[in-house]
């Protein structure tokens, strides 16, 4: 019998598509393992990382069935986004016909690669089956004061007279018009994440099980920064007093040092304050062309700084300096107040301005050995101790912190803050292809949530979609809303797709609930996820996102837990030629030609087999070669073997068992590439050895979980009935694997001079009396006495001597 894997791959598909195998007992009494990998977007096509994503998912997810576990491990689609509007655009396609023809390729592809999901879960987002609790849960947090309005900037583009995502607009221009974009402020929603920032904050220390880069960029990401506020009086030239200015500093230490203060363009101060100066239209067109910038631009530290003098002066509150006030571009409206004290001596960024503008710089903090002199060549942004700080010298910069604080606190001229990097998140896009917001709004234009029972809002299907402006915009049917004689305007504007993932873990725990987005007991009985596997391009907004949701589910009453994913993975790229495969780069293989050529279990085996899952993985032809090569032996080994040639029993049984502890533990942290060198070796031993039937079947369990279908397979020619895959786990005896020689290492004084081979249950006389005959130890022995042994059971054997 030859290893044909095209012949038997295909039977096994048709036969696990026609059981329940896959599928999660409901009221069950085991205990339940939930396997989730984060769902695709349906491009059409599945990519190798996409292969290898699920691959690890699938291993794991037969593995734990296998082990008595009740696993829930299910599929589903984040199918709304701008993809399926470009298609349209492109081939004048139905973004929904599209999306559902897409879903249906990669089904097949995801069932060709023998994953085992449970179909009957399948979640897909752009169906409103879905999107109906997307709205439901819009409309509670819209109730709580978690969502509200607000005028915010957008990408506009004046020939397709439409807004654009950030990836639309290339060097400045429209991606499809070449049109420049303009930058326009429009009302749009916001979700207040920012309530949840330190709770967000402190439960990154509770997930021990996820990796710590993650939870460092989380933090990064939420950016927690503690400060002080503190009020400067603005005045006129002449000294009238004219307005009240916060700044937000994580340094007061330096405020001696200020030289200056400045403000974001967009800080309603800016043009208020434009009028003082001499020449306001310079000042305008400046405040302009600063709100077209990128906010990456504003903040680029190589890039100069610019800025305006606004005419007036910030007093500073500890010694009533006189400061120019001044409007400049590195100073951003969304952190701390949107005014800077400047401390060119102590910053970067206000060094680089003072030079350009001829501004003071007042060293105010001495560095340890006290060796900082004017004029600076660079800002000095390190600690150390306060000088020229009049009775604050001398303090350290830590000390000095607290009490200008605690001074100005007193004075009522400050607050101690806190500020988060963390921004809420704007969620509206004026987009076709999302979930619709659920909002009406009368004819005076006030907003109110669509009422529950008149969920979903649908979305309209048949539009036509242009490129220009939102079809949503032009369809009368849908904007038109009537209630109670009242005639209302729908909003047209979709939810961004990020909304979407935020919470479709929870809905696989219930996927067909009509009447909630989830039942509780089912989600308490399956949450948290215990394994989430998924890139690590992820690591910021998809997750902190999930976190958020799962926090406000639970203070909605709709869930127990508080953090949706016990365990993270994040598995490593797949390469080619040493870089990532992509489509631009044209290195990438085709899935669906390795498994036409190969079968689907070599490409998990070699997938599985080449790297560490958390590594990248570099893809090699050879490396293909090889593991079809060694399923082949495996099934000449199952098909051949003859069980009743048993050349070394003892020998064979103890790496059966050797195999399946180590295989287990393996397969507990998720190591499968050394799990398959453990099922190798054992494979090596079993052709030199013979093996037992029962060897041969835990050999056959032990693989199944990697490659499914040869398993399948093997398992039937070696006479079962019952799938392999509803078999359990095998067990192993630890007797069996304890070896019958140990090596005891012999040290004199400490160092190493020979190693004994002795019986696993030697004594410790024997062990002594095995070194005493040894001839190297001995020439050691002869030049002194012997005043002490100590003897480490197994393992040491250490002789004093002088
Ligand atoms: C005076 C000062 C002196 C500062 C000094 C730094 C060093 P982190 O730590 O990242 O939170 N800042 C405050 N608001 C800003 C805004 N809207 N746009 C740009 N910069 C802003 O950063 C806090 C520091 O960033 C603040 O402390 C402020 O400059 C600046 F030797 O105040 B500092």
């Amino acid at each position: 019998m030859e290893y044909n894997p095209l012949d038997f791959e295909e039977k096994w598909i048709e036969h696990w598509k026609n059981s329940t195998l896959y599928l999660s007992e409901e009221n069950s009494n085991k205990p339940s393992f939930y396997v989730l990998e984060m769902f695709p977007y349906p491009s059409g096509h599945l990519h190798m990382g996409h292969v290898r994503n699920y691959v690890i998912g699938d291993a794991l997810a037969r593995y734990k069935r296998m082990s008595g576990f009740n696993v829930l491990y299910p599929m589903g689609f984040d199918s709304f986004g701008l993809p399926a509007e470009n298609a349209a655009i492109k081939h004048g396609s139905n973004p929904k016909s599209w999306t559902a023809s897409n879903i249906e390729h990669m089904k097949e592809q995801l069932v060709r690669l023998g994953l085992s999901y449970d179909w009957s879960k399948l979640v897909e987002t752009y169906k409103d089956d879905y999107y109906k609790w997307n709205q439901w849960i819009f409309v509670q947090m819209f109730k709580k004061g978690l969502i509200y309005k607000k005028k915010a900037w957008v990408n506009w583009d004046p020939v397709d007279q439409t807004v654009l995502a950030n990836e639309q607009v290339v060097d400045g221009k429209g991606w499809r018009s070449g049109a420049k974009v303009e930058k326009k402020e429009i009302e749009q929603f916001y979700i207040k994440i920012t309530d949840y920032a330190d709770e967000l904050l402190a439960d990154l220390d509770s997930l021990d099980e996820w990796p710590e880069r993650v939870k460092i960029m989380q933090k990064n990401w939420i950016g927690k920064s503690f400060g002080t506020s503190i009020d400067f009086d603005i005045e006129d030239k002449h000294g009238n007093k004219i307005q009240s200015l916060t700044v937000f500093t994580t340094r007061p230490d330096t405020l001696y040092g200020a030289s200056y203060v400045c403000i974001a363009a967009e800080h309603s101060f800016s043009q208020l304050l434009a009028t003082y100066a001499d020449n306001p239209d310079e000042i305008t067109a400046f405040i302009q062309s600063t709100i077209d910038q990128s906010v990456a631009d504003r903040s680029d530290t190589s890039k100069s700084k610019t800025g305006k003098h606004l005419g007036v002066y910030a007093i500073n509150p500890v010694n009533n300096e006189r400061l120019p006030l001044y409007v400049a571009d590195y100073v951003l409206m969304d952190y701390g107040t949107g005014a800077v004290m400047a401390v060119p001596a102590h910053d970067d960024r206000d060094f680089a301005f003072a030079k350009a503008h001829n501004l003071p710089i007042k060293i105010v903090i001495q560095n340890s050995d006290l060796s900082l002199n004017c004029p600076l060549t660079e800002a000095y942004t390190e600690s150390g101790v306060l000088v020229d700080s009049a009775q604050f010298s001398g303090l350290s910069s830590e000390e000095a912190k607290k009490s200008i604080s605690d001074y100005l606190v007193a004075l009522s001229k400050a607050k101690v803050t806190s500020h988060y990097r963390l921004r809420d998140w704007l969620i509206s896009r004026q987009r076709y292809w999302g979930t619709p917001i659920p909002i009406i709004y009368d004819e005076a234009g006030n907003a109110y949530p669509v009422d529950e029972a008149d969920l979903p809002v649908q979305l309209p299907s048949e539009v036509s979609i242009t490129g220009k402006g939102n079809p949503l915009q032009d369809c009368e049917e849908f904007i038109r809303f009537e209630k109670n004689g009242t005639v209302y305007r729908r909003e047209t504007d979709t939810m961004d797709t990020f909304f979407d993932s935020s919470w479709y873990f929870l809905r696989f725990c219930d996927p067909h609930n009509k009447t909630l987005p989830f039942n509780k007991e089912k989600s308490d009985y399956w949450m948290s996820v215990d394994q989430y596997i998924g890139g690590i391009e992820h690591a910021i907004l998809h997750l902190l996102y999930a976190r958020f949701f799962t926090k406000v589910l639970r203070d909605l009453g709709l869930t127990s837990v508080s953090e949706p994913f016990k365990r993270l993975l994040c598995q490593g790229m797949v390469l080619k030629d040493g870089a990532k495969m992509s489509k631009s780069l044209g290195n990438t293989v085709d899935p669906s030609y390795i498994i036409d050529k190969y079968g689907a279990d070599t490409a998990r085996l070699f997938i599985l087999f080449t790297a560490p899952v958390e590594r990248d993985l570099e893809w090699s032809d050879t490396g293909v070669e090889g593991s079809y090569r060694f399923l082949k032996r495996l099934h000449k080994l199952v098909t051949t073997v003859n069980m009743h040639a048993l050349q070394n029993e003892k020998e064979s049984l103890k790496a059966c068992h050797k195999m399946i502890k180590a295989v287990t533990e393996d397969f507990e942290k998720t190591s499968f590439n050394t799990a398959l060198s453990r099922i190798m070796e054992c494979l090596n031993s079993f052709t030199a050895n013979g093996c037992t039937k029962e060897s041969l079947e835990s050999l056959v369990k032990c693989i199944s979980p990697i490659t499914p279908f040869i398993a399948e397979e093997l398992w039937q020619i070696l006479g079962n009935k019952q799938s392999i895959h509803q078999a359990s786990w095998p067990t192993f005896d630890e007797t069996l694997i304890v070896d019958d020689r140990l090596t005891v290492v012999c040290q004199i004084n400490g160092k190493v001079r020979d190693k004994i081979d002795v019986s696993a249950n030697a004594s410790e006389d024997e062990v002594k009396a095995t070194a005493a005959k040894s001839e190297r130890l001995q020439s050691y022995f002869a030049q002194g006495t012997i005043r002490k042994v100590i003897y480490v059971p197994g393992k040491l054997l250490n002789y004093v001597i002088n």
